[in-house]
Parts: C-alpha cells; sequence; structure tokens
C-alpha cells in the first residue's frame, strides 16, 4: 500500500512529516507551498479534507485528516516496537497519558498558536488589547503547565521520546518561527527564564536523531 501525506511547512503539517521520517516508512509527499491560498480549495483536495485545511494522511483506503490523529494512527499502526509509543495492551496508563496529552497538545496549544497566527494577520496586536490579552494569557497557561509538567522529568510519558514529545516541540518551534516573521519576540523574550525545564527539554529533543533536520524539511 502507498501512504501518502498531503502537507505543508507549518506547525501541524511538520508533525506527520517528521514522524514518517522517524518511523523510516516509505511514503510519499505532496508538499503544498505556503501560505496555501486556494491550493486547498481545489475540489480533489476537498474530498480529502472537506475543511480545506492540512494535513491529510492517505493509507490505503483510509483518509486521515488532523494532525495528531495521524501521529496517534501511525504510532498504533507501524511503531510495532513502540520505539515511540507506548501499546495499549501492555502499557495502557503511559498509552492513555500519552492520548491525554496529544488531545491537550492539539486543543490548548496548536489552539493558542492559531489563534496568536489568525488574529496576527488581521490586526495588529494593539488595536484589539482583549484579544491579545486572552491569547498571551493563553499562552503562558500552556507554557506553565507544560514546564510544570516536565520539572522532573526528560519526557513527556515515560522515559523516552514519543510521538507527544514530537508534537509539542514542533509546536514550540512553530511558536518562535512565528513571532519572529511578525517580529513580536519581545512578548516572549522571558520565557527562558519563566520556563526552564521546558527550554530543557526541548534542548534534549533536538538532540533526537532525525528531528532538528525534520524541521527543515520544506
Ligand atoms: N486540527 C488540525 C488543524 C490543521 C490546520 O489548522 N492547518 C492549517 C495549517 S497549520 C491550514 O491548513 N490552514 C489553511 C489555510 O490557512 O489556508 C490539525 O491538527 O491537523
Amino acid at each position: 500500500m502507498t501512504i501518502t501525506l498531503y502537507t505543508a511547512p507549518t506547525g501541524n503539517g511538520r508533525k506527520p512529516l517528521i514522524f514518517l521520517k522517524l518511523l523510516n516508512i516509505p511514503h510519499n509527499v505532496h508538499m503544498f507551498s505556503w501560505p496555501a491560498g486556494d491550493q486547498l480549495k481545489q475540489e480533489w483536495y476537498l474530498k480529502l479534507n472537506p475543511h480545506a485545511i492540512i494535513p491529510t494522511l492517505v493509507d490505503g483506503d483510509l483518509v486521515l485528516p488532523e494532525s495528531n490523529a495521524i501521529l496517534s494512527y501511525l504510532a498504533d499502526t507501524y511503531d510495532i516496537e513502540g520505539k515511540f509509543s507506548y501499546k495499549k495492551e501492555s502499557e495502557p496508563e503511559k498509552y492513555w497519558q500519552s492520548q491525554k496529552w496529544i488531545f491537550y497538545q492539539a486543543t490548548q496549544f496548536a489552539g493558542t498558536l492559531f489563534r496568536f497566527n489568525t488574529f496576527i494577520g488581521l490586526k495588529k496586536p494593539e488595536e484589539d488589547d482583549v484579544i491579545w490579552k486572552n491569547i498571551l494569557e493563553n499562552f503562558e497557561k500552556v507554557y506553565r503547565v507544560v514546564n510544570d509538567h516536565l520539572k522532573d522529568r526528560e519526557f513527556f510519558v515515560g522515559d523516552k521520546f514519543t510521538f507527544v514529545d514530537l508534537a509539542f516541540a514542533v509546536g514550540h518551534f512553530r511558536r518562535i518561527e512565528c513571532a519572529g516573521k511578525f517580529g513580536y519576540e519581545d512578548w516572549f523574550k522571558d520565557y527562558e527564564e519563566k520556563y526552564p525545564y521546558l527550554i530543557k527539554w526541548y534542548d534534549r529533543v533536538l538532540q533526537v536523531p532525525g528531528f532538528k533536520e525534520g524541521l527543515e524539511l520544506k
């Protein structure tokens, strides 16, 4: 069966792209240029992803949008030895902790990043303090939760790097990339002091063979 990933060099787009590489699974990549404009609204793509967003994985008859669903699917199906994941049958607690964090990554972490990117494209921050205050407070909340969690741990779940670490680390990288692109690094300048455990964990993730190179894929 042929696996094809429809994606782009964004946070959500890079997550499955990097995981396919780390798992060493043969696959094709359909890379949309970014920003995608109307490319995602073409009829053939809407059949795969009616919401007109990337990424989407096609594996034989299975059509799977949603980056974190794709990570879970790839882990369950192709990470047979559990190199980057835990198996429900043998380690149910770690499996469900992974599920909890992967949902949290999509809803709270990536969700806040999505609002940041959307509003920054629409309005200058000064023009709507309420929205900006809320976005920045949400970033603080998410970073605090993650930092506290990582205080006594090397990785999110158990003692190894998993697809959960991958998802958060890609999100963190994207946050830095977008703040830089729009010229708002200043808003986050005290994050290194405020969230030291998260910063140390991120350095650890960058050492995982293939991860750093994966961030450069275009
Ligand atoms: N929850 C979805 C979100 C996907 C998403 O927001 N994709 C963005 C790029 S990161 C997109 O395709 N946006 C369409 C556009 O901006 O035209 C996932 O995790 O896959």
